[in-house]
């Protein structure tokens, strides 16, 4: 047995900061010990954590790592991705294994086991993206939930052609999931009608990355959330959660379900608390393709950040993910040149969630416990996983982020460790760092050096969401 004490920090959890000392044997947490008492303990490794913050690993339940997608692949392997991850204070990912139409899904999810195992540097899970909603794959759904440790199933209301279910698909997966207990993930736009928006800026001509972005409006977003909200209501109170909310009109379709007592939950992600379409997805050139990401970024004259930052204080947004979903500028974003329609959508983010949040703690946005629930607590309830993960408690998994907030963290694409030659935030200066990070017990990064292995990180058997109201 190996013992590890963590001492002299400060433990923050969802509910406040306290100085605890925490004892870690092999993989689990043992006990919480007033400050100095775990000194009459003997131990292998002391970790100081005097002037630190000590949190529950992050917990980031949005990535698409070596995802294809836009004729081409995410740029991230579950290897370089989870590395990533270790390095900003992320020890569990939960990932999207990916049904196309047509496709067995069990067969899907077993090549998604295969890219993942042996790959990764912290703990991962995953949800399943139905891309065809048939009575074969309305019957693997049972079966996933009941078997595999899989208890979210992702829709989508864009991309017709490629991920699309239309509302009859979604309503007969909604009420499959009231019945097996899972909760459906939506990409909320309205993609038909986006897609004539794009086929009427490019026959004017409108070929810049800008265009990515004023072809998805706000509205559409907002529309397909309220749609998705009709049908599980109609489907009799699905579970659902919607992903990467980035427009206020979504937010308060949202905001109104939760107030009527409705089972509607919401994630939003980095950057959209951030980015907008104008200084980044409307940069000069061709520059703005690295920020191309659906939903798209907003308008800055426009509140929707403020409103989200607002969603994220009062828990209408419970959680934050980052849709990691990297592609290169080079050879990948470049597929867009021309025709911002081409640009593969997604940006990287894996690895500075927890620090770009802790900003908002910092710019005083959010508060301190409202951090940590947002990024480790309630995503791990949310998606099964609490109290393995997500909370420092005893008999919970031993990880653990000691986090400097005096320190800073520079962001940029010479010293990440994603597998991307940009950063959506190149030479952003945050206040606050990771300093020491522990997967089930074992330190994997300690400033900034990996200790960890590929294949340290194991698949997590999720159970039913354990947020429902
Ligand atoms: N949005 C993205 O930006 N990338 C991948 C898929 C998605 O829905
Ligand atoms: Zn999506
Ligand atoms: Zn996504």
């Amino acid at each position: 047995m190996t013992r590890v004490l963590v001492h002299g920090g400060e433990v923050v959890s969802s509910t406040g900061t306290t100085p605890t000392d925490v004892l870690v044997e092999d993989e689990r947490i043992v006990a919480l010990l007033a400050p100095g008492t775990g000194d009459l303990f003997a131990v292998d490794e002391r970790i100081d954590a005097a002037g630190c913050y000590v949190l529950p690993g992050g917990v980031d339940v949005h990535t698409h790592m070596e995802m294809p997608f836009g004729g081409t692949q995410a740029s991230d392997t579950f290897e370089t991705g989870t590395r990533a991850a270790a390095f900003g204070g992320t020890t569990t990912i939960v990932d999207f294994a990916v049904q196309r139409t047509g496709e067995d899904v069990e067969e899907a999810l077993a090549r998604w086991h295969a890219k993942a195992e042996g790959n990764c540097a912290v703990d991962y899970g995953f949800h399943m993206i139905l891309g065809g909603v048939d009575e074969a794959s309305l019957k693997a759904m049972d079966a996933l939930v009941a078997h595999e440790g899989i208890s979210s199933f992702k829709l989508f209301m864009a991309y017709p052609g490629v991920f699309y279910s239309d509302d009859g698909q979604i309503l007969r997966a909604m009420q499959r999931a009231t019945g097996n207990g899972a909760t459906i993930m939506m990409h909320a736009e309205n993609g038909t009608a986006i897609d004539v928006l794009v086929q009427q800026a490019l026959a004017a001509g409108h070929t810049d990355p800008v265009w990515h972005g004023l072809t998805r409006p706000a509205a559409l977003e907002g529309e397909a959330v309220n749609r998705a909200i009709a049908l599980a209501e109609v489907a009799g109170g699905t579970p659902l959660y919607v992903v990467h909310v980035s427009a206020s009109q979504a937010l308060e379709r949202i905001a109104a379900a939760r107030d009527e007592g409705r089972n509607v939950f919401a994630e939003t992600c980095p950057q959209y608390l951030y980015l907008t379409l104008e200084d980044h997805l409307g940069a000069p050139g061709f520059e703005g393709a690295k920020y191309a990401c659906s939903t798209p970024l907003r308008s800055k004259h426009e509140p929707h950040a403020r409103d989200l930052w607002r969603g994220l204080r009062t828990d209408d947004l419970a959680v934050v993910s980052t849709d990691h979903c990297p592609f290169c500028f080079n050879d990948q974003k470049t597929l867009g040149l021309g025709d911002f329609s081409k640009i593969p959508n997604g940006l990287g983010l894996v690895e500075h969630r927890m620090d770009l949040v802790h900003q908002g703690v910092v710019d005083g946005n959010l508060s301190l416990q409202r951090w940590v629930e947002t990024c480790a607590t309630t995503p791990a309830r949310m998606f099964g996983m609490y109290p393995k993960k997500g909370v420092v408690a005893p008999g919970s998994d031993a990880d653990l982020v000691v986090y400097d907030p005096r320190a800073t963290t520079t962001v940029s694409a010479r010293t990440h460790h994603m597998n991307l030659d940009h950063s959506a935030f190149e030479g952003a200066v945050l206040q606050g760092q990771v300093r020491t990070v522990l997967s089930r017990g074992r330190t994997i990064v300690d400033r900034g050096t990996y200790l960890g292995a590929k294949g340290h990180g194991r698949y997590v058997r999720r159970g039913l969401s354990q947020y429902l109201r």
